[in-house]
């Protein structure tokens, strides 16, 4: 084991999650794949494992970086950032950290619904200023319970998402490729006729070119102007102008948003807009998980290097 180098890539590794890193290996840390090109040669030709954290592109040039390269080991359920294909050609494994996640992004989800509907960021703010005391109550607002769900992508994510729903007496719509075993929950084919029939449409997509604004002008025209759209899976499966639009229209409800296009740096558009909760990428973001997911990271690394079964292969 002592023989590898670990690149630690990533801004977002904190104390100890770089402690337990370089704890089990040499590890030399760069702040993303943009500075990859500034280690020396020496320092490039011991690398064997990179542990990688965030969502900058890891293409075919950085890694060709590493003549000695064997797997990327990915912390996060979704690898988009990383450039699978090009890992594969050049014989490097891709892992990621899936399942353990589930729990925080679902709840997540659900904290989002009723955060929107019952504009609980809007309260917050009336107690905080003190409008309440001067105003009194706040105007009314949207009931969760009994209302209509949609999941566009019914993967371990969303159903855990539609899981929790069913405990608020939602009535359980969902989109996916193809039709799955379910306990009764409804099925549509496109996410047209999905986004026509539910009050909060709810996207638990993966990420990547192929779900690349998937949840498109058309879907969002269908959700209607008392529809609310949640999003906790990557800013790119929503056609993010199409949805500023809709927003500042007022032709969908609303939306609540764990993830951008831009991140952090999200489009000012949003800012301006009050029907809408934003949060900032935090799915996972709890001690417990990041922990699991920081395990199950450095579970892959050391399964490489020892030459045993990969935990959580990609490819
Ligand atoms: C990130 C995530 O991994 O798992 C995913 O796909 O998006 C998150 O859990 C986390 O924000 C660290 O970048």
């Amino acid at each position: 084991m002592t023989d590898a180098t670990l690149l630690l890539c990533g801004a977002g590794f904190n104390d100890e999650e770089r402690a337990r890193l370089s704890n089990a290996f040499p590890s030399v840390h760069v702040d993303g794949p943009d500075l990859m090109e500034g280690l020396d040669d020496a320092t490039r030709a011991g690398i064997r494992a990179i542990a990688f954290k965030g969502h900058k592109p890891l293409g075919g040039a950085q890694m060709d970086l590493f003549p000695e390269l064997g797997i990327i080991a990915n912390f996060g359920v979704g690898y988009d950032a990383i450039d699978v294909a090009a890992a594969t050609a050049r014989g490097v494994r891709v892992t990621n950290t899936p399942d353990v996640l589930n729990d925080d992004v679902a709840d997540l989800a659900v904290a989002l619904i009723l955060a929107q509907a019952r504009r609980m960021v809007v309260g917050a703010d009336r107690v905080a200023s003190g409008r309440w005391a001067r105003e009194g109550e706040m105007p009314l607002n949207r009931k969760v319970s009994g209302a209509k769900a949609g999941i566009v992508g019914l993967g371990r994510i969303g159903r855990e998402i539609a899981n929790r729903l069913t405990a608020f007496k939602m009535d359980i719509h969902y989109h996916s490729r193809s039709e799955k075993e379910t306990p009764g929950w409804t099925y549509h084919a496109d996410p047209v006729s999905l986004a026509g029939a539910v009050d909060f449409l709810i996207v638990a997509l993966v990420g990547g070119e192929e779900t690349r604004n998937y949840v498109g002008r058309e879907v969002l025209q269908a959700l209607g102007p008392t529809g609310v759209v949640v999003n906790i899976s990557r800013g790119t499966t929503i056609d993010e102008a199409a949805l500023l639009d809709a927003l500042e229209a007022g032709t969908i409800g609303g939306a609540a948003l764990d993830v951008f296009l831009n991140e952090p740096n999200i489009d000012p558009r949003f800012l301006a807009l009050d029907n809408v909760v934003l949060q900032p990428h935090q799915g996972s973001g709890t001690v417990e998980t990041r922990r699991a997911m920081a395990e199950l990271q450095l579970a892959n690394i050391k399964a490489f290097v020892e030459g045993t079964a990969l935990p959580t292969p990609v490819n």
